[in-house]
């Protein structure tokens, strides 16, 4: 079986998705898609002859679409996703779930009337191979109970429509889901402090931001997000336990010699960096569907605690630093484990 994707938003994720479901994962293909841009979804549904519909509404009811992908604007979203819901059929969306924590329960209520998952959210890094790894290690207990993580998250630049809050919203929010599920412990406070900021920033953003989480079991998260660092994009996470450490690997790179100097290079764009892990995260997913089963990648119940996480971290952005906590609901049982 081929699996018919319809794809929501024709922008830069998009396409990259579109090529990752045409050139790289097998058992998929692209038949219709659709943008707020009609021209740029003709040029994009050109490139693998695909059809073109008028609205998001139209492509998920349409007989030709099996699943559908929603890479469209995020305050989108929630529509999307709750239309693919009343129509039954599997949904991917790339993060955020929704824009607002109401809306990611919404989602969450109509999955669990529908009585089976259907959706997936697109945070990828539970798909890259060195967290993967740190998880088995973390999972094998030799470490002893974790206690501390020391995070970075570095982006060469970014542009002036990034805002302070982005930096919780859109930046952090990959911290935030793949430590829950590192460590299957829930999040429950958040307190965002910054330091002296870098000259080379749009003047109204405060850039880097220093965020600390704690969690249920009282492990200590410090997360620096700094999107202007200049040299590259970099991604840095180890987690403290008991009895010894566990560090997220470098993506591998040849090594330099030369001039007295010992070089690698560190990739620039979070495209490249997760590339093999969104392939992983789609060739999953299309098994999942073509198997009729239900998603084994992040949930709507992880798309909605992400959102109350990072709506935390904004307000105390907000407050100078107060400490905020992260109300969620009571996690149902539908949803399974602790995070
Ligand atoms: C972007 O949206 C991403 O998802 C990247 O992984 C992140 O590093 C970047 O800061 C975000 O803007």
């Amino acid at each position: 079986m081929t699996v018919r994707v319809g794809v929501v938003g024709a922008g830069m994720i998009g396409q990259d998705h579109i090529r990752r479901l045409t050139e790289v994962v097998t058992g998929a293909t692209v038949t219709v898609v659709t943008d707020l841009d009609s021209a740029r979804a003709a040029e994009v549904a050109a490139t693998v002859g695909a059809a073109v519909l008028p609205s998001g509404a139209e492509l998920i009811n349409s007989p030709d679409v099996d699943a559908v992908l929603v890479t469209s604007w995020g305050p989108t979203h929630a529509e999307h996703v709750l239309n693919a819901i009343a129509a039954g059929k599997p949904v991917f969306c790339e993060k955020p779930l929704a824009t607002t924590a109401e809306d990611c329960l919404r989602i969450v209520e109509a999955e669990r009337a529908h009585g089976s998952r259907l959706v997936q959210v697109g945070f990828m890094r539970r798909f890259d191979p060195g967290y993967r790894q740190m998880k088995e290690v973390l999972a094998a207990g030799s470490l002893g109970a974790p206690l501390m993580v020391h995070c970075a998250h570095r982006n060469p630049t970014v542009p002036d429509a990034y805002h302070s809050a982005m930096a919780a919203q859109d930046t952090a929010v990959h911290e935030i889901d793949v430590l829950r599920w590192l460590l299957d412990d829930e999040i429950i406070s958040a307190q965002v402090v910054t330091p002296r900021a870098t000259s080379k920033r749009f003047e109204h953003l405060k850039d880097p931001q220093i965020m600390i989480f704690e969690t249920v079991s009282g492990v200590r998260i410090d997360l620096e997000v700094f999107v202007n660092c200049q040299y590259g994009y970099d991604i840095q996470c180890e987690v403290v336990g008991e009895d010894g450490l566990v560090r997220l690997p470098d993506p591998s790179a040849v090594g330099i010699r030369t001039a007295a100097r010992h070089a690698t290079a560190v990739t620039q764009d979070w495209k490249v960096r997760f590339a093999e892990a969104f392939d992983t995260e789609f060739r999953e997913w299309i098994a999942s569907v073509t198997a009729g089963a239900e998603p084994t990648g992040p949930s709507a119940w992880d798309g909605y605690a992400a959102t109350v996480i990072t709506d935390a971290a904004v307000r105390s952005l907000e407050t100078d630093g107060t400490v905020v906590s992260a109300d969620m609901k009571p996690r149902p049982a539908f949803y399974g484990g602790a995070a």
